[in-house]
């Protein structure tokens, strides 16, 4: 039998021969005491990509969005984020948990927050209520289906809170996938936002790891913060010499993710039971929903059993993403499963 066809996420990738040798051969060095050469190189790298003044590898998403959120905040303070965000729903409460800040979900269309969504929701402390520390914003977003905000929707949510004093934090787990979506730098399109998250274990398919990249105090304080959370990683150029393969090669491999997942969605949305408007997907990830004959669970065991794998993110709804270990031929091989299950 093939291997199953993974279209569950894009972590699921494993790293490059490439990525494999560079590990091997790393120079390493205790990261603790700032002596690894290898990470000293993938930090000063991202913050450059990034014209930050400075970078910090974490060992995931989630640590690098909490730390950005507890190194911008003041416990007791709200994060105003949207309703579908990662920090929100899939970051196991940790804001609260750890840094001892609040959600303030807003809801929005396709995940993309405005200033007038934003706005009503901005406390500044006074009366009943708590005050507002914190801007967040995901793009590309996950839970929207892939969606990307507009160049000038950062600038003008950013140039807003700042007018208020606030910080905007940007999640942006897979932002090269939005760069390359919309022909611009990754510098360019996050240039108005106070600090970024992006993940090298995703799209880039770096086996481990994310980065957080702002100005340098902040970077020293979460560096601080990071080593508070048990993630001081010592000998880890050993994950940072794939980090570094993943920046310099893999961007150039996402628009082929992103023409497939067109390809999967204009595919499954000639499926009777499957609600889908292709047009929405504009980078890696495909969000559709079953119609009632089938839940999207019972979905996805029948698909995993004939060697197809998605993931359910609702009752109705599934997620499928597309990355450089599933091809055009494996994706029409999906597309005849789902047909046949449905
Ligand atoms: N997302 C994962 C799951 O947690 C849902 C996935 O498979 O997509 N921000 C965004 C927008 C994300 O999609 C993710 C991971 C993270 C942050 C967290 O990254 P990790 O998994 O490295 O903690």
């Amino acid at each position: 039998m093939n291997a199953p066809i993974d279209l569950r996420s894009d972590t699921v990738t494993r790293p490059t021969p490439a990525m494999r040798r560079a590990m091997a051969e790393a120079e390493v060095g205790d990261d603790v005491y700032g002596e690894d050469p290898t990470v000293n190189r993938l930090e000063a790298r991202a913050a450059d990509l990034f014209a930050r003044e400075a970078a910090l590898f974490v060992p995931s998403g989630s640590m690098g969005n909490l730390l950005a959120i507890w190194c911008w905040t003041e416990r007791g303070q709200e994060v105003i984020c949207d309703a579908r965000s990662h920090t929100y729903v899939h970051e196991m409460g940790a804001m609260s948990a750890i840094a001892g800040v609040m959600p303030h979900p807003v809801s929005s269309p396709d995940g993309i927050l405005s200033w007038d969504l934003i706005a009503p929701a901005v406390h500044d402390g006074a009366g009943f209520y708590s005050p507002t520390g914190l801007v967040e914003l995901e793009s590309t977003h996950n839970l929207a289906g892939g969606t990307i905000y507009p160049p000038e929707t950062i600038a003008d949510i950013s140039k807003r809170a700042h007018s208020g004093g606030l910080k905007v934090h940007l999640d942006g787990a897979r932002i090269f996938n939005a760069a390359v979506a919309l022909g611009k730098s990754v510098a360019e399109i996050s240039r108005p936002v106070d600090s970024v998250m992006f993940c090298l274990s995703k799209g880039l398919g770096a086996p481990v790891g994310s980065m957080l990249v702002g100005p340098r105090e902040f970077i020293a304080k979460a560096r601080i913060r990071r080593k508070i959370l048990g993630g001081g990683m010592r000998q880890v150029g050993v994950l940072a010499a794939a980090g570094l393969v993943a920046l310099e090669e893999s961007p150039k491999g996402l628009c082929r993710d992103h023409e497939n997942a067109r390809f999967l969605a204009e595919g499954l949305a000639q499926i009777p039971g499957i609600l889908l408007d292709p047009a929405k997907v504009v980078t890696n990830i495909v969000m559709f929903d079953v119609d009632s004959r089938m839940t999207a669970s019972a979905l996805c065991e029948a698909l995993r059993a004939r060697g197809v794998l998605a993931s359910a993110f609702g009752p109705q709804t599934v997620r499928m993403v597309t990355h450089y270990d599933v091809d055009r031929s494996a994706i029409s091989r999906a597309l005849d499963v789902v047909r046949a299950v449905l």
